[in-house]
């Protein structure tokens, strides 16, 4: 190979001419690129994907892909019938490399109700090859095309009703690698947006049938990563350590709703705008289409929790799309120190300001229970009210409530730990279940404290008097 181009480069030189350019103009041009031997596609459920190509020639790759439609959980007590490329939402991610030639084949479980097919965005065809591909419950089709773009792309049943396969969750990414492949990272994860339209509001617990009135008017009542509310938190987060590198291959399935990506405590140092050539540096949100993908690139340089969001915030907060990158490993106090002091701030200098005290050596000087239900209201109004509601009854299905709750009032050291460390995964609170996050607010131990003596003495709750000593103690 290399003695090729060698050649190829001398005479070159000698002749000035381009019978050698032409040779290699071919084997660049991807409709031109010969394959090698035949290979079973590797296909992953969601969040993972399969191993990069690295500098594998291109090949036939025979994609099996199975179209199956199945009740699954779209969020505690709530399920829904989905519709899936793969079984899973989004659908098995196909990786492949520009120049091979695909062999699809999909099949429609016989159980299935309803025709489907398959529309690739990679696909340089009629319909990205729906018309071929169009396949009744209990048969098989195989068409053919070659990848001849490299990029992240969608791929979505386009089926009538196009827009309810979509919402039914019908999409899923496939990955076209350049020449050579993407350049290696650490961590690879699959994540993709989709919307979702139910007869009952957010919430509303028992099995969901579509409600085509919603879909047409864009009132999704779940926007969701990879299918479900929870896909991504919990025990379900994704992880990485401090130090490496992490790809996220994000997509949109929509049917409607545009994706303002962003991760809450991160920077993307790279991202593939739309998932094509193009890269960007240094962005903090990038917006991905509906039909649309983009690839993010980052290195965690702390540990804690990231949060992905669609920054379009009440979606995120109050519809599901929400994970949690979980990154583990030491403290970088030059990147993130914290919070390294507090004082009081009194524009109107009546009060005599009082010297900023640097965390953790602060001395304990607790305040009587009357400064601390004041403080407390302030500090609740300020960090917690956002979430829990102005009289801690929390929202059903996504934040649990302060007021009344057992699992409050059952013990004042795990919840000065829930406020000061943060919470992810499953809880019951007053009988009902809870897995989502809450992050670690970044309060001082004294404003714990207060806010939580303010919770404890409010809305029929037990009444202790959290010290600040109780919380210095939690390390
Ligand atoms: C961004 C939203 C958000 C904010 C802000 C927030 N919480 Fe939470 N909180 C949650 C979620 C979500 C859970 C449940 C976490 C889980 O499922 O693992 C939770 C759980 C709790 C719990 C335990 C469960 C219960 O209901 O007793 C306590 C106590 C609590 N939060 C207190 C607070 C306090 C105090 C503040 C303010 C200082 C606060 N939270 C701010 C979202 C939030
Ligand atoms: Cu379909």
């Amino acid at each position: 190979m290399r003695l090729a181009y060698v050649l190829c480069g001398t005479a070159l030189v000698a002749t000035g001419f381009s019978s050698c350019e032409k040779v290699e103009a071919a084997k660049k041009d991807p409709e031109m690129m010969k394959v090698y031997g035949e290979t079973q596609a590797e296909l992953t459920a969601p969040p993972m994907v399969p191993r990069p190509v690295g500098k594998r020639a291109a090949t036939k790759l025979v994609v099996d892909m199975e179209v199956v439609e199945k009740e699954m959980e779209m969020s505690d007590g709530v399920s829904y019938v989905y519709w899936t490329f793969g079984g899973t939402v989004p659908g098995s991610f196909i990786r492949t490399r520009v120049g091979d030639e695909i062999e699809f084949h999909l099949k429609n479980h016989p159980d299935s109700k309803l025709p489907h097919n398959i529309d690739l965005h990679a696909v340089t065809g009629p319909g990205g090859g729906a018309k071929s591909s169009f396949v009744a419950p209990g048969h098989e089709v195989v068409f053919n095309f070659k990848t001849i773009n490299p990029g992240l792309y969608v791929y979505h049943c386009a089926t009538a009703p196009v827009g309810m396969h979509i919402a039914n969750g019908m999409y899923g990414l496939i990955l076209v690698e350049p020449e050579g492949g993407l350049p290696p990272v650490d961590k690879e994860y699959y994540i993709m947006q989709g919307d979702f339209y139910t007869k009952g509001e957010n919430g509303e617990r028992g099995l969901q049938a579509f409600d085509m009135t919603k879909a047409i008017n864009e009132d999704a009542d779940y926007v969701v990563f990879n299918g479900k509310v929870g896909a991504l938190t919990g025990e379900n987060a994704i992880t990485a350590k401090v130090g490496e590198t992490v790809r996220l291959f994000v997509g949109n399935g929509g049917p409607n709703l545009v994706s303002s990506f962003h991760v809450i405590g991160e920077i993307f140092d790279k991202v593939h705008v739309e998932g094509g050539d193009m890269i960007n540096k240094n962005v903090q949100t990038t917006l991905i289409p509906a039909g649309g993908a983009a690839m993010v690139e980052f290195r965690v340089d702390v540990p804690g929790e990231l949060v992905l969001v669609d920054h379009s915030i009440f979606r995120a907060f109050n519809k599901g799309a929400l994970g949690v990158l979980q990154v583990e490993g030491p403290d970088n106090e030059v990147v993130f120190a914290g919070k390294t002091s507090e004082g009081t701030y009194n524009p109107t200098g009546v009060a005599a300001t009082e010297p900023a005290e640097a965390v953790g050596e602060a001395q304990v000087s607790d305040k009587s229970l009357a400064e601390k239900l004041e403080r407390g209201k302030t500090v609740y109004t300020q960090s917690c009210l956002a979430c829990h509601q102005a009289t801690g009854t929390g929202i059903p299905n996504a934040f649990p409530p302060l007021a009344g709750s057992d699992y409050l009032n059952a013990d004042p050291h795990r919840a000065i730990e829930v406020v000061k460390f943060g919470l992810t995964g499953e809880i019951e609170v007053n009988g009902e279940v809870y897995n989502s996050a809450m992050p670690k607010q970044n309060i001082s131990d004294e404003d714990i404290a207060s806010v939580l003596t303010y919770i404890y003495n409010n809305w029929g709750n037990n009444k202790t008097e959290v010290t600040t000593e109780m919380v210095k103690s939690k390390k």
